[in-house]
C-alpha cells in the first residue's frame, strides 16, 4: 500500500476491493500521487529498510531484462519473482480475460481518431516515470518502498503515464501521415510494491488514454471561444446516455481543483472536461452493461441499475483532475483517474499548440467485475480450469473451480528500537515500512499468500517500543496446502523479517 495508515483503513473499511471510502473528505488525492504539501506523513517511512541487491535475481554484473543488461547499484530492489512476470503479455493473449477487457474498452476509443497501442518493455527511466510528469523529488511514489528500481535512474514503470510524453511526440511526428489520429489508448503491465490482498498484486495492467485538440499558434487564448466551440462539436457527437451520474462539484475550483490559469480559458476547460467526462461515462456504461447482462444471464436476475460518480482528484501532470467511481454490489469502486493535461507537459512534448485530456484505468479492476473473478492472482494462472473458461469477444461469469482451505498464521514482532541503531522515528521505533514486510512475504511465499493484514499494533508505555502483529492468510488457488509446507514458509518469513528488517520476534 502506498500510505501505511490509509491503506490499512481501506482494507478494514471495504468488504471487497473498493478503495472508495464512504467517509472521505471532498478532495480526494490518489494514493500514489499525493502532492507533498498535502501528504499525510507516512508512518515510519523509510526508503532504506531493505537496502540490498538481490543477487539471485540479478546476477553479478547486471540485471538482464528482455535480453538487455542493466547496471545494478544500491537502488536495485527488484527481485527475480517480479522480473519473472515481465514478458507474459497477458493483454495480447486473445482468450485471456485481460485481453477481452482491453478489446472491449478499445472499442469505445476506435480508430482513426484513437490509435490503440501497447508497450511491451516495462523498463523506463525515472525521468519519464516521474520527472517529466512533475512529481516532486521527495514524492512518496518515488520511494524504494513503493517502486521497483532497476538502478537509480531506471524503474519498472509504476503507471502507463510514463509513456505520455512519447505518445504526444509521436502524434506530432505523425501529423502529416496520420492527421486524423488525435488520441490514443495504450495498454501495459505496471509494477508497484504494495499490499497483499485479493485486489492487489505487484504487477497489474493499466490502460492510458488521451485526446488532444489544436489551437491557433499565436495568442490561443484570444481565440479560445472558437477552440471551445470546436471541442463542443466533438462532445455533441458522443452519444447521450440516461445513466444517473453524480457530479456535485464545479468543473474547476480555485483551491481544490484549479484550472490552468493563464494557459486555458474557462470555456476551453469546460469543453475539454465535458468531452472527457462524456467519453469515459460512455465507456464505463458499455462495460457495466455487459457485466450486468452476464450476471443476469447466469443468476436469472434483473441487471442492477448503474450508478456513477465523479470525485475531485490530484495528479501532478493534470489540472483539474478527477476520479470516476462506479457503484457496484454495495460499494463505490474507483475505476480510473483523469484530468486536463498540464500545458507545460504538452509544451515539452512537441505539441505546444494543442490542449487535451488524459486518463488511466486499472484493467484487472474492470475485468474482475466483468467476469466475476474473485482474486487478482487468478489472472496469472496457467491452470486450464481457469484459462479454458474465457473466449475472445465473450463476457461470461467465472465459475470458481474450488476454494481451497485458508491457513492463517500470525507473526508478531518488536520494531528495532531507536536506541539500538542510529536514526529515529515516532514512538522510539526505527523506520520499517509496511511494503517491506509485504515484499518479504511475497518473496518467501509468492502466490501461496492470499492476504496479509495488520491485526494489532501497540506501543509499550514504559519502553516506548512498538509491536506489530500481521496475520498472513496462506491459500493456494490451485490445491490444498499441507500443514508442513505452510509452517515451513512461515518460518522462512519470520527469519527474513529478522534478517532484513532487524525486528525482534515475539
Ligand atoms: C495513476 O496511475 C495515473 N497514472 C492515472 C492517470 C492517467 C491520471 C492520466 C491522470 C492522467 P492511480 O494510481 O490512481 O493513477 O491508478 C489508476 C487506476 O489504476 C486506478 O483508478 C485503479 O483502477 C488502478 N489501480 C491502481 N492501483 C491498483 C492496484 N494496486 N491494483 C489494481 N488496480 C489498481
Ligand atoms: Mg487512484
Amino acid at each position: 500500500m502506498r500510505l501505511f495508515a490509509t491503506g490499512r483503513a481501506l482494507r478494514v473499511n471495504s468488504a471487497r476491493w473498493s478503495i472508495a471510502s464512504p467517509r472521505r473528505s471532498l478532495i480526494r488525492i490518489p494514493l500514489s500521487h499525493r502532492p507533498d504539501a498535502l501528504a499525510v506523513p507516512r508512518r515510519a517511512l523509510s526508503s532504506t529498510a531493505i537496502r540490498r541487491t538481490d543477487e539471485k535475481a540479478t546476477g553479478a554484473n547486471g540485471t538482464i531484462i528482455n535480453g538487455q543488461s542493466y547496471r545494478k547499484d544500491e537502488w536495485t530492489n527488484t527481485p527475480e519473482t517480479i522480473l519473472s512476470h515481465v514478458g507474459r503479455r497477458l493483454y495480447l493473449d486473445e482468450n485471456h480475460p485481460l485481453a477481452i477487457t482491453r478489446k472491449l474498452i478499445e472499442s469505445q476509443f476506435p480508430t482513426p481518431i484513437y490509435g490503440n497501442y501497447s508497450e511491451q518493455n516495462p523498463v523506463v527511466s525515472t525521468e519519464l516515470n516521474f520527472d517529466v510528469l512533475g512529481f516532486p523529488l521527495d514524492h512518496p511514489g518515488r520511494s524504494r518502498t513503493d517502486t521497483y528500481y532497476i538502478n537509480d535512474k531506471t524503474v519498472l514503470r509504476t503507471h502507463t503515464s510514463a509513456h505520455e510524453q512519447a505518445y504526444f511526440q509521436q502524434m506530432n511526428r505523425n501529423e502529416k501521415t496520420r492527421p486524423e489520429e488525435v488520441g490514443y489508448t495504450l495498454v501495459a503491465d505496471v509494477y508497484r510494491r504494495d499490499a497483499i490482498d485479493r485486489s492487489h498484486y505487484p504487477v497489474f495492467h493499466q490502460m492510458e488514454g488521451a485526446r488532444l485538440w489544436k489551437r491557433p499558434e499565436t495568442e490561443p487564448l484570444k481565440h479560445s471561444a472558437e477552440t471551445a466551440a470546436a471541442i463542443m462539436k466533438d462532445v455533441n457527437s458522443i452519444p447521450a446516455h440516461d445513466v444517473a451520474v453524480e457530479d456535485p462539484n464545479p468543473t474547476f475550483h480555485p483551491e481544490r481543483n484549479p484550472l490552468q490559469d493563464g494557459q486555458h480559458s474557462v470555456e476551453e476547460t469546460e469543453a475539454m472536461a465535458a468531452h472527457l467526462k462524456r467519453s469515459l461515462e460512455q465507456m464505463v456504461i458499455k462495460i457495466f452493461t455487459e457485466a450486468s447482462k452476464a450476471a443476469a444471464s447466469t443468476a436469472g436476475a434483473e441487471p442492477e441499475p448503474l450508478k456513477v460518480r465523479w470525485v475531485e482528484a490530484y495528479f501532478p501532470w493534470t489540472s483539474p483532475s478527477w476520479e470516476l467511481e462506479v457503484f457496484w454490489q454495495g460499494d463505490w469502486l474507483e475505476v480510473l483517474g483523469c484530468g486536463i493535461i498540464r500545458q507545460n507537459l504538452l509544451n515539452n512534448s512537441d505539441v505546444p499548440h494543442r490542449i487535451g485530456w488524459a486518463f488511466g484505468l486499472g484493467l484487472e479492476r474492470i475485468a474482475m467485475l466483468l467476469f466475476n473473478i474473485p482474486d487478482i492472482r487468478l489472472f496469472w494462472s496457467r491452470d486450464e480450469r481457469f484459462l479454458s473458461q474465457f473466449k475472445a469477444g465473450q463476457i461470461t461469469r467465472f465459475e470458481p473451480f474450488s476454494k481451497y482451505p485458508a491457513c492463517y498464521k500470525d507473526v508478531a514482532f518488536w520494531l528495532p528500537s531507536a536506541s539500538v541503531s542510529s536514526g529515529s522515528a515516532a514512538g522510539g521505533a526505527m523506520p520499517v515500512h509496511e511494503n517491506d514486510v509485504m515484499e518479504i512475504v511475497r518473496e518467501m511465499a509468492g502466490n501461496l499468500v492470499e492476504d496479509v493484514q495488520l491485526i494489532d499494533e501497540f506501543t509499550h508505555p514504559k519502553t516506548h517500543r512498538k509491536s506489530m502483529c500481521y496475520r498472513i492468510n496462506y491459500r493456494s488457488l490451485e490445491r490444498t496446502l499441507v500443514n508442513e509446507e505452510v509452517n515451513d514458509l512461515h518460518e522462512k518469513v519470520r527469519g527474513k523479517l529478522v534478517d532484513l528488517l532487524s525486528v525482534e520476534l515475539r
